[in-house]
């Protein structure tokens, strides 16, 4: 078993009240509201954490605009130099910080340590970034003129993050930002914010040991009514938010009533086509860990498999076979492959689905259900189960976020892109096939309409170097690696005329 004590020790988190400390920009006052958190693991109380006033709040926004004076005039090879403390902060801090992610949030240790890694990953990214923040040149059309762009930052960067993973978006998006030369907000899940205060207590040291300001990265703990804040805030240039598209298009629309800059990352309803070529003993690795893993609840999670109807009957009694092998306990051990879900009314949303589901004609090969009695007792560990559905049901076409799995039969692989394709979401996508024909078409203009487009991989599990987002309402937006880095910066295009004249473009005549 864990000692959580000795690992909120290590954090820094030191004593049942510690995160409502003041002071911190992390921290409320005793007007705030007091919130007990509890683990989704054993229901246990992990901490009380103090929600932040409409006045603290704006105290952060001060304290980060103040620090941006600062932090931008440092150049972006130092700035890099910063992040990469954080990332060796987070190597020492791994075993810890993954824990306590497993525990307060529910998910496997062996992925709570992988969102940790998710989160050195990029801080290593950003390094390399922070010199390599380029700018085109281009050929002016006059002469002894020159052209180019640079890239400057933006200032205030607002980060909204989601339970699941709620450390690493929130790495994926400072990290990046801060190479940049912005600040950050951050108001991750009000679920889920004892992991936040241990982050924000590892980046306030490596800031403090460089005489830098805390404002540089501002936490602030609190529910829908901050994120309404930020998004309305026109202190804060870009928002990315990550969550379901309920939030993101309140998000959306409040910061585009200002005309700022999103960034938005949300829900997915994402498929495997297995096609009569895939290799069967791996399609099921890809897709089982896609539907279960962190009990469903990725926005990259497996929702849907669309089969060929020859292969069809044989994978589904590979899956049900795997279903029944399946461990579900206390995530922190590791023998388990599924912990339970963040809280009750994310069963209930299961239960629902479940029920919506049958209403619709869904047969369940493999039945869900809430499990109780030893180890059970949170209420929040449910049984991952199948169905088989159609595409068009109404249940289908929305994300549940839950390890629900729908199955459907296809019979030309052109059907099986519409299938896929026909959601409202487009964040995640696989094929499993060995047939390059069959591969390249799933990959081309007439294939995946999702950002993330993978083949002989499953849907989740996404490496921090490629960029991280989807279409449709997914949000358009791109997170992590590739040059996603440029929506947290703003282009300036510079011409320079070193002659004695000043033609104008065009060939516009002007004499006086
Ligand atoms: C999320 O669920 O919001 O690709 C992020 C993946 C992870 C990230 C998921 N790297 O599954």
């Amino acid at each position: 078993q864990v000692n959580i004590a000795g690992v909120l020790h290590n954090l820094g988190i030191d004593t049942l009240n510690e995160a409502s400390s003041t002071g911190l920009k992390w921290s409320g006052s005793s007007e705030s509201s007091i919130v007990d958190i509890h683990s989704p693991v054993d229901s246990k109380l992990i901490a009380k954490v103090k929600f932040a006033t409409v006045d603290e709040y704006k105290n952060v926004v001060e304290e980060a605009k103040t620090a941006f004076k600062t932090w931008k005039n440092i150049p972006a090879p130092k700035r890099g130099e910063i992040v990469r403390q954080l990332g060796e902060e987070l190597r020492k801090h791994k075993e810890d910080l993954g824990k306590l992610v497993s525990y307060e949030m529910g998910k496997s240790l062996q992925e709570g340590w992988g969102e940790v890694q998710e989160m050195i990953d990029i801080c290593d990214f950003a390094v390399g970034l922070s010199r390599q923040l380029y700018g085109l040149t281009m050929h002016s059309e006059r002469p002894l003129h020159r052209m180019y762009e640079q890239w400057h930052p933006l200032g205030v960067v607002g980060i909204i993050s989601a339970f699941n993973f709620p450390v690493a978006v929130w790495s994926w998006n400072a990290a990046l930002a801060w190479v940049c030369g912005n600040v950050c907000v951050w108001k991750p899940s009000e679920k889920t914010p004892l992991t936040a205060i241990a982050c924000q207590k590892i980046m306030a040291k490596v800031l403090k040991n460089n005489d830098l300001p805390e404002g540089i990265s501002c936490l602030v703990i609190g529910d829908r009514n901050i994120g309404e804040l930020m998004s309305y805030d026109v202190n804060i240039p870009l928002i990315s938010a990550t969550g379901s598209t309920k939030m993101g298009k309140a998000v959306g629309a409040a910061v585009g009533a200002r005309l700022g800059k999103h960034i938005l990352e949300l829900g997915g309803n994402n498929a495997i086509i297995i096609t009569e070529n895939a290799d069967l003993d791996m399609t099921l690795i890809g897709a089982v860990f896609g539907a279960v893993g962190t009990a469903g609840q990725r926005c990259t999670s497996t929702r849907r498999l669309i089969i060929h109807e020859s292969v069809y009957e044989t994978f589904k009694q590979k899956l049900v076979k795997a279903y029944g092998q399946l461990k579900i306990g206390n995530p922190l051990d590791t023998n388990n492959h599924v912990g339970p879900l963040i809280d009750k009314d994310a069963v209930k949303n299961y239960l629902n689905s479940i029920e919506k589901c049958k209403a619709e004609g869904g047969k369940f090969v493999v039945e869900g259900g809430v499990l109780d009695g030893e180890g059970y007792h949170s209420g929040c560990y449910v049984k991952p189960c199948i169905a088989e559905v159609s595409n068009e049901m109404r249940i289908v076409q929305h994300e549940t976020f839950a390890p629900i799995l729908y199955l459907m039969k296809y019979k030309n692989l052109d059907d099986a892109i519409a299938m896929q394709n026909n959601v409202p979401q487009g964040l995640s996508s696989a094929i499993m096939t060995t047939n390059m024909r069959e591969a390249e078409l799933f990959l081309s203009v007439n294939g995946s309409d999702c950002g993330i487009a993978n083949v002989n991989i499953g849907t989740s599990g996404a490496e921090i170097g490629g960029a991280f987002g989807g279409e449709k309402e997914t949000g358009g937006g791109r997170e992590s690696g590739s040059d996603a880095w440029k929506a947290y910066m703003r282009r300036q295009t510079n011409t320079i005329n070193y002659s004695t004249e000043l033609p104008l473009a065009q060939g516009i005549k002007f004499d006086l």
